[in-house]
């Protein structure tokens, strides 16, 4: 007997920020391979998580929070996360439960309309809220743009989420899968590993500080006996903010980069030696190659 053909498709997850986009593509593939954290406007550019289900490959593009955007770096993340949408096979659009059709999501809804691409709704943290409240939302979000499904999940406590995966495997279109069947993501190591020590930054920091800084990686050095040794620069606007960072007598540094360590030997499975600098760059915002090191098309205005 033939066997059935293979599916692969790409899933696009869209929303208002801090919805759960990015825990939920970590639960649909497994494992981490994208950022979180309590702050709005964590994810930057997109990151694609990959999994497998029933013979389909599917490719989960977590996008940047989409809101009404100010700065240079606010328009590269929300443009880059519509450009997601429209790449997608399918649009999953995320709305937090608790917070329902807020202003954000209502001018997410208004621009979906536009896009043609088969789209199901999520309403994420079921854990937070009443049925009778998501019963509700569901039929309200449905009169305001049809959708072929509409999906009750929580991604902190997995609840639906393999029936979302498993209902997308077969939503998916026939194709051969575009990743080997062992990879969970295609960012490479250095980037998740800038990554996660911004989501400890993230966790540490508060006020404007988070938005105001950015994380490369600079070196990657493998050592002998299977451990790697990374450097990696934080970039800040301000020596004032510098000083925050570093902490009284280094102590946020030292536990930033404990933290980082951890997460970062965890994903690579390995020993980790994590050394961090500050710096500060005035206006990195406004500079092409920051831009280029996250992954993000640099907007002219
Ligand atoms: N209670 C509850 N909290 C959740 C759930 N999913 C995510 N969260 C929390 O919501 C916050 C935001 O989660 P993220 O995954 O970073 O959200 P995001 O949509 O990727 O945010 P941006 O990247 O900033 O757009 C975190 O504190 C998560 O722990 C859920 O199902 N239930
Ligand atoms: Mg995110």
């Amino acid at each position: 007997m033939a066997e059935p053909p293979t599916r692969c498709g790409f899933v696009a997850l869209i929303g208002a920020p801090n919805v759960g986009k990015s825990t939920l593509v970590n639960a649909l593939v497994g494992t981490k391979v994208t950022i979180i954290s309590h702050k709005v406007q964590t994810t930057r550019a997109p990151v694609r998580g990959i999994a497998l289900e029933a013979g389909a490959q599917l490719i989960f593009v977590d996008t940047p929070g989409i809101f009404a955007p100010k700065r240079r770096l606010d328009r590269a993340m929300v443009t880059t996360a519509w450009a997601g949408a429209h790449d997608a096979d399918v649009i999953c659009l995320l709305v937090d439960a608790k917070r329902g059709i807020d202003e954000e999501t209502d001018a997410i809804l208004r621009r979906l309309v536009d896009v043609e691409r088969p789209r199901v709704a999520i309403l994420n943290k079921v854990d937070l809220v009443e049925k009778s409240t998501l019963l509700t939302l569901a039929k309200t979000l449905n009169e305001r743009v049809a959708m072929e499904a509409i999906f009750m999940v929580s991604a902190l406590t997995g609840d639906g989420v393999a029936d979302l995966r498993r209902w997308l495997a077969g939503r998916v279109p026939e194709g051969p899968w575009l990743y080997p069947e062992d990879q969970v993501s295609d960012a490479p190591m250095r980037q998740l590993a800038a990554e996660i020590t911004r989501e400890k930054l993230y966790a540490r920091l508060h006020q404007e500080l988070p938005y105001q800084s950015t994380v490369e990686t600079d070196i990657w050095k493998e050592l002998r006996g299977g451990a790697v040794r990374i450097e990696q620069t934080i970039f800040v606007e301000r020596d004032s903010q510098r000083k925050i960072v570093l902490g009284k007598g280094g102590a946020t540094i030292k536990a930033i980069g404990a933290e980082a360590r951890r997460d970062i030997a965890q994903a690579l499975e390995r020993p980790v030696h994590l050394f961090l600098f500050v710096k500060v760059r005035e206006g990195w915002g406004d500079d092409p190659e920051r831009y280029r090191e996250m992954g993000l098309e640099f907007p002219k205005e």
